[in-house]
């Protein structure tokens, strides 16, 4: 029997912890084979809503769930976890602006930050969704000075899925028979969807569509699917955010497809001219339970405006919260 692994998740009681706890615990991110502790936090109002989901978790009897912790003490969630999957956070309130949300989720994220480095495995890797994701998890990182930098990651793969599948339903193909998506840069709506690289069936995606239906009608599309659940919902994305979380975090450990790529928001290295010092969305390849960016990719003048645009945001967003990094 192999050794448990500890999955620390947030915001355990929130819409995406809930989709998401159930399928960790049931071997869907790691595997048939590995048992699973569950290290779940919550803020303390939520505590007994948090108890329900134990109770939930407890009556599936999943034979890969070990044991199950629930605290609202971010030390006693973090303590030797392998796995972080940073989900709560501080939703817009009322009259609540853009740059109120960004503090209220930095001083979150600071402070998760610091548990991790106080308490966590040394070489735990952190996937932050709670948004703004990727600022967040550069606030974490920049707050954990004993952890390697490079494992603090925000999830853009959500959106990596929404293109994958936008295009499947446009060229008549299925999501798997699509390669080489990318969403560079934030997950916000100025990230940039890019099919340059894409193939469907072998075939280059851009050979298959018109530019005007990329440009016009994919892009936005992909950009804006968050609202347009919420409008047809009343309710964000919860289970296909839980799943782009659970695939985040499988390829970063077990690996990605030979000829694929996925896309993961990562400590920018000066890769395509992103300087270093924000979490930005790269193609990246996994192995051996690392990952590398994907180099040498050639960047046209419409991909270059895109991926600059993004970048600005992301700098914008690191400005406004410069006393917490
Ligand atoms: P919910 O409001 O349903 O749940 C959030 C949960 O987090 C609540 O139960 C709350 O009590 C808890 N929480 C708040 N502060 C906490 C803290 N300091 N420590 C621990 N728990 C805390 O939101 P949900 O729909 O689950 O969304 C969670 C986050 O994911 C939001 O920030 C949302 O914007 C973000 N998303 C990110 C996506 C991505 O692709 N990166 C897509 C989906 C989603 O919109």
């Amino acid at each position: 029997m192999k050794k448990p692994v500890n999955v620390a998740i947030t915001g355990a009681a929130g819409n995406i912890g809930y989709a998401l706890a159930f399928r960790v615990a049931s071997g869907g991110m790691l595997g048939p084979d590995q048992p699973i502790n569950l290290h779940l936090l919550e803020i303390t109002p939520s505590l007994a809503a948090l108890q329900g989901v134990v109770m939930e978790l407890n009556d599936c009897a999943f034979p890969t769930l070990n044991k199950i912790v629930a605290t609202d003490d971010a030390k006693v969630a973090f303590k030797d976890c392998d796995v972080a999957l940073l989900v709560g956070a501080r939703p817009r309130g009322p009259g609540m602006e853009r740059k109120d949300l960004l503090l209220a989720n930095a001083q979150i994220f600071s402070a998760q930050g610091k548990a991790l480095d106080a308490v966590a495995n040394r070489n735990v890797r952190v996937l932050v969704v709670g948004n703004p994701a990727n600022t967040n998890a550069l606030i974490a990182q920049r707050n954990a000075p004993n952890l390697n930098p490079r494992n603090f990651t925000a999830m853009v793969r959500l959106d990596h899925n929404r293109a994958l599948s936008q295009l499947a339903e446009k060229t008549g193909s299925h999501s798997t028979q699509i390669k080489k998506a990318i969403i560079w840069g934030n997950h916000s709506a100025t990230q940039y969807p890019d099919l340059h690289q894409a193939t469907v069936d072998g075939k280059p995606a851009l050979s298959l569509v018109d530019q005007k239906w990329y440009a016009e009608t994919f892009i936005p599309v992909v950009q804006q699917r968050g609202a347009a659940i919420i409008k047809a919902r009343g309710q964000s994305s919860a289970a296909s955010a839980a799943s782009a979380a659970i695939d985040h975090i499988r390829d970063w450990v077990l690996g990605t497809q030979e000829g694929d790529w996925v896309s993961m928001g990562v400590p920018s290295d000066g890769s395509y001219g992103i300087p270093e010092g924000v979490i930005y969305g790269y193609p990246v390849t996994c192995k051996n339970g690392d990952y590398q960016i994907v180099q040498g990719l050639s960047v046209n003048d419409f991909s270059r405006a895109r991926m600059d645009a993004t970048h600005k945001e992301l700098l914008e967003e690191k400005d406004g919260v410069k006393e917490l990094i």
